[in-house]
């Protein structure tokens, strides 16, 4: 039986990846995000390897998450795999020249965004006493880095929901678990640095950072392992990356 799965974030970077690692081995997908035209062409080219169901809606507005599952069709209903991905990082400054609207947005995005999806799928997974969530945190959710105050705080609280939601749905023989990255190039930094391309672009010059495929590979490592084994909590940096602030630069 195949499975399906429902990925947050799926018009870019990681969710775009681990779209197209799952569409290869035949899971079925319902791609979210916001940009209908990247889900239809996504939804182009991997229709030809697998069924792919589009939904459009911000992860904020806790309404429109749950009217968007609740109008899946009755063949996606059944969701086998949560992949909890959107999210991003709105502003790098010292937090006393935070801006608010920045925050609300991380916060918003990454915290309440996770957990408005959740809730609108946990209680299908419940019931059939089946189903595997796999959160993307960060690194910047094992360790605070200068300036990162805020999008530190927003993946501090992934990590505890990813350990409070193992907690709570263990009695259900759900899996939980997450993926903790480092530096990965995406358009993580141009959001982060609203546009401003050549602060973006430095982010990654002058080492090897991780490809967005190199998360899709783990994540598709990860759902592919027989029931009894959950990989709980994993960490992965690029090979020049130690910690958040150690990167090794030619
Ligand atoms: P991208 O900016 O490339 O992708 C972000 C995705 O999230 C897009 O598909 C975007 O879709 C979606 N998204 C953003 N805001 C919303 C929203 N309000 N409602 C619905 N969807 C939204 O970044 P990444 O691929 O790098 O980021 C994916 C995840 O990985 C994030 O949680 C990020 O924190 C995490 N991460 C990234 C790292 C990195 O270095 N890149 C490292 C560690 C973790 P759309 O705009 O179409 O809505
Ligand atoms: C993204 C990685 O180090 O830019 O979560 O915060 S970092």
């Amino acid at each position: 039986m195949k499975k399906t799965a429902f990925i947050t974030g799926a018009t870019s970077g990681i969710g775009r990846e681990i779209a197209r690692e799952f569409a290869k081995h035949s899971i079925r997908l319902i791609l979210c995000g916001r940009r209908q035209e990247r889900l239809d062409e996504l939804q182009e080219e991997l229709s030809s390897q697998t069924d792919v169901f589009t939904l459009n809606f911000d992860v904020r507005a806790k309404e429109k998450v749950a009217a968007a599952v609740a109008s899946l069709p009755e063949n996606f209903q059944t969701i086998d795999i949560l992949i909890n991905n959107a999210g991003n990082a709105h502003g790098l400054d010292p937090i006393q020249n935070g801006n608010l609207d920045d925050w609300d947005a991380m916060l918003d995005i990454n915290v309440k965004g996770l957990l408005y999806v959740s809730n609108a799928i946990i209680p299908q997974m419940v019931e059939r006493k089946n189903g595997h969530i796999l959160n993307i945190g960060s690194t910047a959710g094992k360790e605070v880095y200068p300036n990162g105050n805020v999008y530190c705080a927003s993946k501090h609280a992934v990590d505890a929901l990813n350990q409070g939601m193992r907690i709570d749905l263990n009695a259900h023989g759900i899996r939980v678990g997450a993926i903790n990255p480092g530096l990965v190039e995406t358009e993580f930094s141009d959001v982060r640095f609203k546009g401003d391309d050549d602060r973006a672009d430095k982010v990654y010059q002058g080492y090897q950072p991780l490809k967005p495929q190199d998360i899709a590979e783990i994540a598709y490592f990860i759902v592919s392992r027989p029931a009894h084994v959950n990989v709980a909590d994993l960490m992965v940096m690029c090979t020049a990356q130690a910690s958040s602030t150690i990167v090794k630069k030619s």
